[in-house]
C-alpha cells in the first residue's frame, strides 16, 4: 500500500469540524472547510483556537498549592487568554445577528445583566398595548365570544394570558419583615480607610458607592400598619466595586436571643397565634410573653422594644446598627472587631403610644409616605455611619462577650468613629420590582469585611439565601434587576429557573484550559476569611458571660431619662394587660424584678399584682455595675435638621385672616416643613382679609395624628364656626396630649380655650409649646412654634393624665 501523503493540514478532518463527536487522533488542523463560507470558517477558526488554548495548560500548574501550608496562602488561578476571541464562544453561529440576539460582537470578558437598571425600566408613553409575547392587543375592553351573547372562547389567548399573569401576581412575603419600604442613594465615605479595611466603599475619602435600602417592621404581615410597636429592619445592601455588601440591621443595637437555634421559636411565638390568627403586627399577646418569660436572655431587649425606639416618629429620624460584632480587614490581612451604628442628621424622634395606635387607622401607611414624599420634596434623609472598633485584647477585658448578640458596647467604652455619610436620594420606579424583590442576606460581604463567631450571625448566613430560593422562586434570584451587582458576576453556576444571563461558551467548570481556565479565581485579591484558629470539642452550648442576662438591661434601664422610664413602664403595663394567663404575665413581673425596683413596681402596679420574687439567675457570678450612658437615651441625638418636613396643620375657619394665614405658611414653606390648610370640608373659604382660601384637608380625611404641630390663625368665628365642631376640639386636645405644639394668633386663641388646654405645665412653669399670641406678634409667636417644633415634644404634659 502506498505511504499516505500529508497533505499540509488542506482538508484532513474538516469532516470532524464540521460535526460534533470524535475526529482524527493527530492529523493538523485543515486550512479550510470546503468551499467558502464565512459561519464555517469562523467555526475553522474557532476550533483552532480552542486547541490552542487547552494546550497552553498541559497540566493544573496551581493543583499543589491546594494542600498543606500551601493551603494557607490563597493564590490566582491559572489563566490564558485566547489568541481569538471566538475561540471561546458558544457557537460560530454567534456573528450572525439580528434585533434579538445583537450583532454577534459581545464585550469580551462582560456580564451584561450588570448594567445600571435603565436597561430594564419601561416606559409606555406613545407606545401600543401588547400582549407579553409583543402581539399588538386590538380590544382591550372584551373577551372573545361565540356572537355578542355567546360563551367565551377559549381561544382567547389574550383574555387567558392576562388573567393567567394576574392569578401568580403575589409572591410569598417574607416570613419576617414582610412590611417594609425602601428607597435608592448613595454612601459616602469621609476618609480613606484602607488601613483598617479593604472593603471598597472605604477605599477613598468621598467615594461614593451606590445603595438601596429598606426599612422594615419585623412580626407584621405585608399589610399591616406602619406605626405598630416593633422593632425596624434597617437593611442596606451596597454594590461595591467588589460585589454586593448587605449590612442587614435593625433599628435597635442588640436582639432577643443570643443562638439561631432559637430564631424560629421567638417568630412563632410573635407572630399571630396558629389558631385564630390574631392578633395582627403585635407581640402583646400571650405566647410572645410566654416565651420571653422562659427566656432570660431577651430581659435587655425587652427594655428597648417596651421603649419609644419601638415607635419611630419616621423611618428617617431613628437610628440603624449592624447588631452583631464583625471584622474589619485590612489588605495586609489585619483584622480588628467593629460594630457598625447608622446615625440620623434629623436626630432620634418617636411617636407617643396613643398617637402610634391611632395612626394604624388614620394612616397605615405612615412611614412608607412619609420616606416617600421626603425623598419626593428634595428632602433627602441622611445618616452618618459610625464605626466601633477594638482589638481581641480590648474585647478580653469586657465585662461581657463581644460574640453575645444581646450585648452593646457601650459607647463610653470605645466611642463611635464617624466614617461616611448614606443618603438617600431616589425613590424606587416599581415597589414590587425593587422593595418587594430586593433580596437581602446577612452572607453577603465582600473583601474587608468578615465576620464572627456570633452564634446568632453564623444561623443568619445559612437561612438568607435558602429563603430567598422560595420566596423569589429559585436559585437565581441574584439576577432580578434589583440584586445584580454593579461588579460583574463570573461563574459556573448555570440554569435554573427564570435565567435570565446568556453564558457564552460550553465551559462551565474549573479548572478548565477551553476556556483559557477562565473565569480563573482571584487569589489574594479575592474574599479570604480571616484564618481565625477554631478548635474545640464539639457541644451545643454557650460561654458563661452569655448568661449574665441583666447587667446591660439595667444598664439601658438607668440611662434613661424619666420620661423614658414612664414610658417604658406604660409599654409593659399595656403588653400585658392584654396578656391573658395571669402566670405569665407573673412570670415577666419576675424577671423585671431582676432589673430594676422601680420598673417592676410600676408594672406590678398597672396590672394590679403584687411584685413576685425575681426569677433565679443562671450564673453565680455577680451582675456587672455599669455605669449610666448617656447617649442611650433618645433625647442625645435631637438632629440638626430643624423643622424640615415636619408636618404643620393651619386650621381653619370661616372668617379667617387670610392674609396672615399665607404669611405663615410662606414662612413655613421657606424653613422646609410641609404647612396645609386644614378645614371642616375642602374648597374655597372666605377670608375677610383677603382673596377665599383653598383647604386643602378636611379634618377627617388630615386628624390630629397626622400633624407634628398646629396653628390657628386669627378667625373672627373661632369662637362659633371652630370650638363648636366636636371633631375640632379633639384635633387640638390631641395635639396637646401628645405634646405637639399649638400657636394660635388674635382670636385663634378661642378655640384653645374652648379646648380648655393649659397654658401652663403641670408643676406650674408656662408651657413653651402652648403660644397664644396677638396678631400683631405673629413672627414672634411662630419663632417660638419653630425652635418647639424642632425639639423633642413636651413630655412634661404627660405628666397629669387629668389634663385635657
Ligand atoms: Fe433576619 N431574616 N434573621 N435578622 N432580617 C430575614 O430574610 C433570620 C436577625 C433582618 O428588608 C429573612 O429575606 C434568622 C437579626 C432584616 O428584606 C430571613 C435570624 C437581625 C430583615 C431572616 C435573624 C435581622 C431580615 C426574612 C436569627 C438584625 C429584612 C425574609 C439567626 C441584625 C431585610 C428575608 C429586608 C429578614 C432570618 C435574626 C435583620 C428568614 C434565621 C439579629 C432587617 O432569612
Amino acid at each position: 500500500m502506498a505511504k499516505r501523503k500529508s497533505n499540509g493540514g488542506a482538508l484532513d478532518g474538516a469532516g470532524s469540524i464540521l460535526s460534533t463527536v470524535a475526529g482524527p487522533a493527530a492529523a493538523p488542523h485543515p486550512s479550510r472547510l470546503g468551499p467558502p463560507n464565512p459561519i464555517a470558517d469562523q467555526l475553522l477558526e474557532k476550533v483552532t483556537g480552542d486547541e490552542k488554548l487547552a494546550a497552553e495548560m498541559p497540566f493544573n500548574p496551581t493543583k499543589p498549592l491546594e494542600y498543606g501550608e500551601a493551603a494557607y496562602t490563597p493564590h490566582t488561578g491559572a489563566t490564558h487568554a485566547p489568541l481569538t476571541p471566538i475561540a471561546t464562544a458558544s457557537t460560530s453561529t454567534e456573528i450572525v445577528g439580528s434585533e434579538k440576539v445583537g450583532d454577534g460582537q459581545p464585550d469580551i470578558g462582560d456580564n451584561a445583566i450588570n448594567r445600571p437598571l435603565d436597561r430594564v425600566r419601561v416606559d409606555d408613553t406613545g407606545r401600543e398595548l401588547t400582549t407579553n409575547q409583543g402581539v399588538p392587543v386590538a380590544d382591550n375592553q372584551n373577551s372573545l365570544k361565540a356572537g355578542l351573547r355567546g360563551p367565551t372562547l377559549m381561544e382567547d389567548f389574550i383574555l387567558r394570558e392576562k388573567i393567567t399573569h394576574f392569578d401568580h401576581e403575589r409572591i410569598p412575603e417574607r416570613v419576617v419583615h414582610a412590611r417594609g419600604s425602601a428607597a435608592h442613594g448613595y454612601f459616602e465615605s469621609y476618609e480613606d480607610l484602607r488601613g483598617l479595611t479593604r472593603a471598597a466603599p472605604f477605599a477613598a475619602a468621598g467615594k461614593r458607592t451606590p445603595v438601596f435600602v429598606r426599612f422594615s417592621t419585623v412580626a407584621g404581615e405585608r399589610g399591616s400598619a406602619d406605626t405598630v410597636r416593633d422593632v425596624r429592619g434597617f437593611a442596606v445592601k451596597f454594590y461595591t466595586d467588589d460585589g454586593n455588601w448587605d449590612l442587614v440591621g435593625n433599628n435597635i443595637p442588640i436582639f432577643f436571643i443570643q443562638d439561631a437555634m432559637k430564631f424560629p421559636d421567638l417568630i412563632h411565638s410573635v407572630k399571630p397565634e396558629p389558631n385564630n390568627g390574631m392578633p395582627q403586627a403585635a407581640s402583646a399577646h400571650d405566647t410572645f410573653w410566654d416565651f420571653a418569660s422562659l427566656s432570660p436572655e431577651i430581659a435587655h431587649m425587652l427594655l428597648w422594644h417596651t421603649s419609644d425606639r419601638a415607635i419611630p416618629r419616621s423611618y428617617r429620624m431613628m437610628q440603624g446598627f449592624g447588631v452583631h460584632t464583625f471584622r474589619l480587614v485590612n489588605d495586609k490581612g489585619e483584622s480588628v472587631f467593629c460594630k457598625f451604628h447608622w446615625t440620623p442628621l434629623a436626630g432620634t424622634h418617636s411617636l407617643v403610644w396613643d398617637e402610634a395606635a391611632r395612626l394604624t387607622g388614620a394612616d397605615p401607611d405612615y412611614h412608607r409616605r412619609d420616606l416617600w414624599e421626603a425623598i419626593d420634596a428634595g428632602q433627602f434623609p441622611e445618616w452618618e455611619l459610625g464605626l466601633q472598633v477594638f482589638t481581641e485584647e480590648q474585647a478580653a477585658q469586657f465585662p461581657f462577650d463581644i460574640l453575645d448578640p444581646t450585648k452593646i458596647v457601650p459607647e463610653e467604652m470605645v466611642t463611635v468613629r464617624s466614617v461616611g455619610k448614606l443618603v438617600l436620594d431616589r425613590n424606587p420606579d416599581n415597589f414590587f420590582a425593587e422593595t418587594e424583590q430586593v433580596a437581602f442576606c446577612a452572607a453577603h460581604v465582600v473583601p474587608g469585611i468578615d465576620f464572627t463567631n456570633d452564634p446568632l450571625l453564623q444561623g443568619r448566613i445559612h437561612s438568607y439565601i435558602d429563603t430567598q430560593i422560595s420566596r423569589l422562586g429559585g436559585a437565581n434570584f441574584h439576577e432580578i434587576p434589583i440584586n445584580t451587582p454593579v461588579a460583574q458576576i463570573h461563574n459556573n453556576q448555570r440554569d435554573g429557573i427564570h435565567r435570565q444571563q446568556i453564558n457564552r461558551g460550553r465551559v462551565s467548570y474549573e479548572p478548565n484550559s477551553l476556556a483559557g481556565g477562565c473565569p480563573f479565581q482571584a487569589g489574594a485579591r479575592g474574599f479570604v476569611s480571616v484564618p481565625e484558629p477554631s478548635q474545640g470539642r464539639e457541644v451545643r452550648g454557650k460561654p458563661e458571660l452569655f448568661a449574665d442576662h441583666y447587667s446591660q438591661a439595667r444598664l439601658f434601664w438607668i440611662s434613661q431619662s424619666v420620661t423614658e422610664q414612664r414610658h417604658i413602664i406604660n409599654a409593659f403595663r399595656f403588653e400585658l394587660t392584654r396578656v391573658q394567663t395571669p402566670a405569665v404575665r407573673k412570670r415577666v413581673l419576675a424577671l423585671l424584678a431582676n432589673i430594676d425596683a422601680a420598673l417592676v413596681a410600676g408594672v406590678a402596679d398597672g396590672l394590679g399584682m403584687e411584685v413576685p420574687p425575681p426569677l433565679p439567675l443562671a450564673t453565680d457570678r455577680p451582675p456587672y455595675d455599669y455605669p449610666a450612658s448617656p447617649s442611650l437615651s433618645l433625647f442625645a441625638r435631637p438632629g440638626n435638621t430643624g423643622i424640615r418636613t415636619r408636618r404643620v396643620a393651619l386650621l381653619v375657619g370661616p372668617g379667617v385672616d387670610g392674609a396672615q394665614t399665607r404669611k405663615l405658611y410662606a414662612a413655613l414653606l421657606e424653613q422646609g416643613a410641609v404647612p396645609r390648610l386644614v378645614g371642616q370640608k375642602i374648597g374655597a373659604l372666605a377670608s375677610y382679609t383677603d382673596a377665599p382660601l383653598d383647604v386643602e384637608i378636611s379634618f377627617e380625611t388630615g386628624p390630629s395624628v397626622l400633624w407634628d404641630g398646629v396653628i390657628i390663625p386669627d378667625c373672627a368665628d373661632a369662637r362659633d364656626a371652630l370650638s363648636r365642631d366636636a371633631a375640632v376640639l379633639e384635633f387640638v386636645k390631641l395635639q396637646y396630649r401628645h405634646g405637639k405644639p399649638l400657636l394660635a394668633l388674635g382670636s385663634g386663641a378661642e378655640l384653645l380655650k374652648a379646648a380648655k388646654i393649659p397654658r401652663k405645665l403641670p408643676h406650674g412653669v408656662p408651657d413653651p409649646g402652648v403660644i397664644m399670641v396677638e396678631s400683631s406678634e405673629a413672627a414672634e409667636g411662630l419663632n417660638r412654634f419653630v425652635s418647639v417644633l424642632a425639639q423633642q415634644r413636651i413630655y412634661a404634659r404627660e405628666t397629669d393624665p387629668a389634663r385635657v
